[in-house]
């Protein structure tokens, strides 16, 4: 290679480097012409943002190289974060922000005659996820990268992400997410890190030098290739890598096939293997039986391992020191058959002795579990493992005989505890318990939040905690203040830098300064003012979107999470009507102006949510068009609930709805990001509701409900929602007038599904927290009132939301799980002297 030439190649690369306001033009252009092929009196909007998204990229590379150098010539321990999920969002504004060249790219794109908002507009949000798993996901790649930990997030590059939702006559209708359709300028393809995955077949046993051993003879082979894509911290010269598996034939084309004139035969292997990586599951969607989601699962895990050892030997470091350089991480039960699938690669395909390698595995691994649902815990029939990972069934066998060896140990004579600890549930039809699975072939195991770590230990997986004790322990989730504050909420966040500096956004317990502020009338005045500002912005584009006319001035009352019984937004709905039929029954009740928000998606094979959602639509239509209401209540659903969506809702929020049944939501997510911009929380005492409770003070905070001890001890004292029915004079005239049609017109049989669950077995609790969530909630219309009192309610909200930043909860799994350190990397220029060969 010419040391020179590449020199003064690179000197003259500077339009993919630089970042003043020249420059940025200069590339933008540069990126249309010759990336895009279009000139500019030709582009549309789109060409643009992707010229433009292609110049960013271009700004990231530099630090991305220096990134991989820095890891491989020191070799650190690096966090490999395994999640079928990642929820990233639009990255091109994060990425100008992170960067720190946001007013540059925003004054090159305005004297370009472009308008920036409408060019990140144009961004397809890579939707690789339905909620709070994958965006948590997100979130943590996010402050690793600004707390300079080494990290790759390894998962899928679905085709097509979570559906697209529309609303057609109340109901959910469901499209494909084509969000690659004009590419993705964000990330590169590496086809030469390829590596092959099996599946089917049978296994063979047979003895060589080392004994017995066993061999994979698989029916199936399908090609895992990588897709980069880099994660830039915050101001900082770390940029991580999120590597996304896509699936492809191994021979795209079989030649044997066409050779016969089977032309439709030859590329069926390609569309069969293609289908893998097609299509992201719904969560909440029974996926029992559901092959493909296992080969999904299995897909990603291996060729991230294959991946990992590979790297690993690369590296030059034997193989029984695999778990002292990579903390991987297993997000959910999705990726646990990373437990058997490390012990194949180490044990068959490395000849590692059996104990060793166990030692390996789980010094490697570590399991977050996000669900207190028992139907939510993973488990896979047999017959389904045994044809698709007929060597990993065999495997888990093995784990299985060892652990259970060691409960009989520690618990003797307890057989019934060896039934419900075996890695294989008997019960009825034979399954393999994932969950279980997880925690035997980990170090550590985690809840993501303290409440459900407690109900994890106590009830959830009480006996594998009464057998490793030692390993569980508590990460309450936290979210980026970089996207949900800093760039969701740029008038905040000025206002907040005003007065006590930037610090905040990389360290968040700063935002406690605040309290310093909150008798200041001046400072109190301007958070009212910009937060009236962010309110129009949303009214105006609730305009644009639906039509309807939103007022700014009323309540901003917002629940935006995914449909499901147990969030229970068939509860706001009951509050909904119960306003509306005291508006009913005498037209000049006081009734505040509410604006209420709604959005989230139902999983398409939900039926009861996705009533839910006809359910809100219909009461909406009722109440928004009675002219006896006046406006004052206005209801809205506003479709295809994403993370671009979440950045225009969570600021605008004056309360945030958080009304679970306690003791079945994990943490909750959306929860601190509406805390974190100032909204209050009326919410029960669930998931990381407590904890936020705490932080802010009770005082600001409106609590109702149940608490999870009541909820478990109501049904064994009988639980009988009719006799709440009965006994509540306004919770009877909600559930008959929406069985008598009143929101149906005349339909009295639409909403009956909804109505027999709630009276006769009432699951999820409504009947039993309706009166207090009424309560509530007057109690939320009298404080709103007092405009000053809960303006210092909001600013004490965001002041001491510090301990939810996702830094924090990051910082915790390295130093309790992961044993990670922050390494800082040199921005090196890129000549061969310093790069190598
Ligand atoms: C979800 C929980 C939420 C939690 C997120 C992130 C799943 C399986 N779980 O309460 O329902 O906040 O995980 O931890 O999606």
């Amino acid at each position: 290679m010419d040391a020179t030439a590449v020199a003064i190649a690179l000197k003259h690369a500077h339009t993919r480097t630089g970042s003043s306001v020249e420059l940025l033009k200069r590339a933008f252009i540069d990126a249309l012409i010759y990336d895009q092929c279009r000139y500019p009196g030709r582009a549309t909007e789109l060409d643009y943002y992707l010229a433009i998204a292609s110049a960013v990229r271009d700004r990231l590379v530099q630090r991305w190289v220096n990134t991989i150098q820095t890891y491989s010539q020191q070799d650190v321990r690096v966090v490999c974060y395994f999640s079928a999920e990642f929820l990233l969002g639009p990255h091109l504004g994060n990425n100008l922000l992170n960067l720190g060249i946001e007013s540059e790219a925003i004054q090159a794109m305005q004297e370009l005659g472009l308008t920036p908002q409408s060019i990140l507009d144009e961004e397809e949000e890579p939707g690789l996820g339905d909620g709070g798993l994958g965006r948590l996901a997100a979130c943590y790649m996010d402050s690793l990268a600004t707390l300079q930990i080494p990290a790759i997030g390894f998962g899928i590059r679905y085709e097509y992400g979570s559906f697209d939702q529309s609303i057609r006559d109340g109901w959910q209708v469901e499209t494909t997410d084509k969000w690659l359709q004009w590419g993705n300028p964000w990330e590169i393809a590496r086809p030469e890190g390829a590596v092959v995955v099996n599946f089917g077949g049978h296994t063979e046993p047979y003895q060589d030098g080392r004994g017995y051993r066993v061999r994979w003879i698989p029916g199936r082979v399908v090609k895992a290739v990588p897709y980069d894509t880099p994660i830039l911290g915050y101001r900082t010269n770390t940029v991580n890598t999120l590597r996304l598996w896509k699936a492809e034939a191994v021979d795209s084309f079989n030649f044997n096939a066409f050779n016969v004139g089977d032309y439709l035969g030859s590329v069926l292997d390609k569309v069969n293997s293609e289908n893998i990586s097609k299509v992201l599951y719904p969560n909440d969607e029974d996926i029992k039986g559901k092959e493909l989601r296992l080969e999904q699962q299995y897909f990603f895990v291996s060729a991230s391992l294959q991946n990992l050892i590979r790297a690993h030997l690369r590296l030059g470091r034997p193989l029984n020191q695999f778990g002292a350089k990579w903390a991987i991480q297993m997000n959910d039960t999705h990726p646990s058959i990373g437990v058997a699938e490390l012990m194949r690669l180490l044990v068959d395909e490395h000849c590692m002795p059996w104990d060793e390698a166990w030692e390996v595995t789980k010094r490697s691994l570590g399991y977050t579990n996000h669900t207190l649902l028992p139907e939510a815990l993973e488990k896979w029939s047999l017959p389904l493992f045994q044809s698709l990972l007929p060597r990993h069934l065999e495997i888990i066998y093995e784990i299985n005989r060892r652990f259970l060896d060691e409960v009989k140990i520690k618990f003797p004579g307890d057989g019934e505890r060896l039934r419900r600890l075996s890695l294989i549930d008997e019960t009825g039809e034979r399954y393999v318990r994932m969950a279980n699975l997880a925690a035997v072939g980990s170090h550590a195991v985690n809840g993501v939040s303290k409440l459900h770590t407690e109900l994890l230990e106590r009830d959830v997986l009480h006996d594998l905690y009464e057998m490793y004790p030692e390993r569980f322990s508590n990460k309450t989730n936290g979210v980026t203040p970089r996207r949900w504050l800093a760039l969701a909420n740029p008038g905040l966040a000025k206002l907040i830098t005003s007065r006590i500096g930037e610090g905040w956004v990389t360290n968040l317990d700063e935002l406690r300064k605040l309290e310093q502020h909150v008798d200041d009338a001046g400072f109190r005045a301007e958070w009212r003012q910009t937060q009236g500002e962010v309110k129009g912005k949303l009214a105006d584009y609730i305009r644009k979107k639906t039509g309807v006319t939103v007022d700014s001035a009323s309540i901003f009352d917002i629940m935006v999470k995914r449909i499901h019984e147990y969030k229970r937004q068939h509860l706001k709905v009951l509050h909904i009507i119960t306003l509306y039929n005291r508006i009913k029954r005498d037209p000049l009740a006081h009734v505040a102006p509410r604006t209420f928000l709604f959005g989230g998606k139902a999983a398409p094979g939900y039926s009861m949510a996705k009533l839910i959602v006809k359910l809100i639509n219909s009461v909406g239509e009722t109440v928004n068009n009675d002219p006896d209401v006046g406006g004052r209540l206005l209801v809205v659903f506003l479709p295809d609930y994403n993370v671009s969506f979440g950045q225009r809702v969570y600021p605008a929020a004056d309360l945030s709805e958080q009304i679970s049944l306690a003791g079945k939501e994990a943490s909750g997510t959306g929860n601190m990001k509406f805390a974190m911009n100032g909204a209050l929380t009326v919410g029960t005492l669930d998931g990381a509701n407590i904890e936020i409770r705490q932080a802010v003070g009770a005082e600001n905070f409106f609590l109702f409900g149940l608490t999870a001890d009541q909820v478990r001890d109501l049904p064994s004292a009988g639980y009988h929602p009719r006799q709440y029915y009965e006994s509540n004079p306004e919770l009877r005239l909600a559930l008959d007038g929406l069985a008598a049609g009143q929101f149906s017109r005349g339909d009295q049989a639409l909403f009956r599904p909804l109505l027999d669950s709630l009276l006769r077995t009432d699951a999820y609790m409504l009947l039993a927290d309706y009166q207090s969530y009424i309560d509530c909630q007057d109690k939320i219309r009298e404080a709103y009132l007092d405009q000053d009192r809960w303006v210092r309610m909001s600013i004490l909200n965001t002041a001491r939301m510090g301990w939810f930043s996702s830094d924090r909860a990051v910082l915790e799994y390295s130093r309790d799980i992961w044993d990670t350190k922050p390494v800082s990397v040199e921005l090196a220029d890129l000549s061969p002297e310093t790069t190598g060969p």
